[in-house]
């Protein structure tokens, strides 16, 4: 590939991928399968290796992570970042209407806007270009923070126009991925987060970007430092604004002209507030007009034209019957405070995860004590503290297991981990949650072997590890409980199948400390068969982009393994797959160099004989060319079928390469194409 026709593709893919990008992260609208987006940004990472001058600010490649930060330097807000003040009762919001309606002598009309809960940020850009990001700190200094930023997909690293502004909103990390980052924590002997904003702070402050990278971070941006230079004048028009120049804001804000719509304002999403994918924990009124902000002014810390409503906090209390000891797939054992049953936030609440011993006896927290219940992110009960108070007489300290609550075996706790561990290898218990997890989704995808259909196996001896799975007979199957003929047909299937799975699936399914979905699939690319995987070194493995030495270390010492080199030797008796079936970074890049429609602009025109019309565009589209409606100078390339009309004398006119049916089939079968 010539540097021309390289610069040509990686602007292509650059402006795909962000365009992807921002409807996904932004606007909430995806467009493309993720394997789509996946297979273009692996493209674009193959040819800014061969051309890494090619590479700029904002390629979606520097989105990454990856750098070690030495820590974060200071940055002094030239425009203070204020706070909000805030009330707890609709008079008091009353009030501050009423104060500033007298203040400003005329009717006040308000934006009325969630109150997320996360981390104050601010957002310069220079020409467009994302160039400084900080947290609030004390609200005169905070930490410059940009590369962690960068990181955070839903800010663009380019504006939609090229303008100088300075930005500010929330970033906070989704229930979603906060729930999935505590699992993963608690799995892996880790402190857990108390709340999705700790988690976002948290992941904000990490020195290694790459981890920041890894936490789903998200944005609100509702703030423009300068309005005036926009020539905007209300905030409910700064948030339009602020949309068009490529920032998430929250749709969910509202312009009330009273109180009566105000309160009713925060009913409907006190009400909703349980649904949505992040926390809030209230709302704010700001004066619309912008107007009214300068003539009313700030205090030192706070805005007078804007305050926050603060939601009760939604607590109760409850008496603690039991705690309960379960063990997880990595030996983790985790206690669980059982409860009486109370309502909380949405739903009936009975138990709760103490997360660790540790956080158990630090809490103090002892069966038939009352103790306060919440729900962290609104959705993870959690206890807060005990009703000291309220505390029998007779009460005594817990006293936390030495021993596995399934095998016996002496618990441990393995470096400095939190977490108390069995690590007995042929604990039962540990067993029956490493079968589940290899045939859950994300590994071998076997459907109907959940949890319930493994303990049955497990319990009556059928299996007692994985490839265990691939001996069954129908004649054992049929022996247990609600297993009929069609039943069983329908699980050995789906264990045949999973025999076929492409090998990071099965990486992935051993459950390999420290060995997610993302590094088995990376994994596997680069060794592209286990058995290779299996005689590499820490450094063979290292050389993979975003593989550190705990995953590569970890790999090394499970593969060398006895036990663990039986298993493989097992599963490949079995007809198991051990390969990489997917793409590898250098065939799609092969592929792209390949394409004869690569980077072309194609119009299409005529009547198709043989072919679907969409079948030629997706074909088209994916080796490289983007198809267009009209013939014009910028046009490289016209497919004409029969009676074509207009652009083809246009395209004749103008001397652009024209194909026929006929001659785009046979081009299309050189490249090999698979109509489905
Ligand atoms: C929020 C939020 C916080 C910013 C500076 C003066 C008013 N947590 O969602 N602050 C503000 O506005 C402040 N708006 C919000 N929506």
């Amino acid at each position: 590939m010539t540097l021309e026709e390289a610069t040509k593709r990686v602007n292509q893919l650059k402006t795909d991928l962000i365009k992807w990008t921002r409807q996904y992260y932004v606007l909430d609208q995806p467009t493309v399968e993720d394997h789509v987006y996946d297979e273009h940004y692996l493209q674009l990472v193959e040819l800014e290796k061969v051309f890494p001058n090619l590479v700029t600010p904002n390629s979606p490649t520097q989105r990454v992570g990856g750098q070690v930060l030495p820590g974060f330097e200071k940055v002094s807000h030239e425009v203070p970042m204020l706070s909000l003040g805030d009330v707890f009762s609709i008079e008091e919001l009353s009030e501050f209407d009423q104060r500033l309606q007298k203040s400003v002598d005329a009717e006040v009309s308000y934006n009325a806007e969630l109150k997320i809960d996360g981390l104050a940020i601010s957002l310069t850009y220079e020409n467009g270009v994302f160039v400084k990001g900080s947290t609030r700190g004390d609200g005169t200094i905070g930490e410059d923070i940009t590369e962690n930023l960068k990181t955070v997909k839903s800010i663009p690293l380019t504006l939609t126009e090229p303008i100088s502004i300075e930005v500010r909103g929330e970033c906070y990390m989704p229930t979603k991925a906060f729930v999935a980052l505590n699992k993963r924590r608690e799995e892996a002997g880790e402190t857990v987060f108390a709340n999705p904003r700790n988690a976002a702070a948290g992941s904000l402050r990490q020195l290694n970007t790459a981890e920041t990278a890894q936490r789903q971070l998200s944005t609100f941006i509702y703030y423009i430092v300068d309005p005036n230079a926009l020539d905007v004048k209300t905030q409910s028009d700064a948030l339009k604004r602020l949309a068009e120049l490529g920032f998430r804001t929250n749709t969910e804000s509202r312009v009330t002209s009273d109180m009566t719509e105000i309160s009713a304002y925060i009913n409907e999403y006190q009400a909703k507030r349980h649904d949505l994918s992040y926390d809030i924990d209230g709302i704010v009124i700001k004066a619309n007009l912008f107007t009214i902000h300068d003539e009313v002014g700030n205090t030192v810390k706070v805005p007078k034209w804007a305050i926050a409503y603060k939601f009760p906090p939604d607590e109760q209390e409850t008496k603690v019957l039991d705690i309960e000891w379960t063990i997880g797939r990595t030996g983790v054992v985790t206690p669980t405070a059982i409860m009486n049953p109370v309502q909380l936030a949405g739903t009936t609440v009975s138990r709760a995860s103490l997360h660790n011993g540790d956080l158990l006896k630090q809490k103090d927290i002892r069966i038939n004590d009352m103790v306060k219940l919440h729900k962290a992110g609104d959705i993870i009960p959690e206890i807060s503290e005990v009703v000291l108070d309220k505390r029998p007489d007779d009460s005594v300290v817990y006293i936390l297991p030495t021993n596995c609550p399934v095998c016996g075996a002496l618990l441990v706790h393995l470096d400095e981990e939190v977490a108390l561990r069995c690590i007995n290898p042929k604990c039962p218990a540990l067993i029956k949650e490493s079968l589940a997890h290899f045939a859950s989704r994300n590994a071998m995808n076997i459907d109907g072997l959940g949890p319930k259909i493994v303990e049955q196996l497990f319990e009556n001896k059928l299996i007692s590890d994985v490839a265990g799975l691939y001996q069954l007979t129908a004649d054992q199957l049929l022996t247990l409980d609600n297993f009929k003929e069609k039943s069983v047909n329908k699980l050995l299937n789906a264990i045949d199948i999973s025999r076929q799975n492409s090998v990071e699936r099965l990486l992935f399914g051993l459950g390999i400390r420290h060995v997610g979905a993302k590094a088995a699939r990376l994994v596997s690319a680069e060794f592209k068969d286990i058995h290779q995987l299996m005689t590499a070194t820490a450094e063979d493995i290292l050389v993979i982009d975003s593989i550190g030495q705990v995953i590569a270390d970890s790999l090394v010492t499970y593969f060398a393994n006895d036990q663990v080199r039986e298993l493989i030797d097992e599963l490949d008796n079995a007809q198991v797959n051990l390969t990489f079936l997917g793409k590898t970074t250098a065939e799609i890049a092969e592929l792209a160099e390949g394409s004869p429609v690569m980077d072309k602009k194609v119009v299409l025109t005529g009547t198709l004989d043989q072919l679907k019309r969409s079948d030629a565009k997706k074909w088209l589209e994916a080796n490289g060319a983007s198809v267009v409606g009209s013939v014009s100078k910028k046009t490289d390339l016209l497919i004409a079928g029969h009676d074509a009309g207009s652009k083809l004398i246009k395209a004749e006119q103008l001397e652009i390469e024209i194909w026929d049916e006929q001659q785009f089939i046979s081009v299309m079968e050189g490249v090999s194409y698979e109509k489905n």
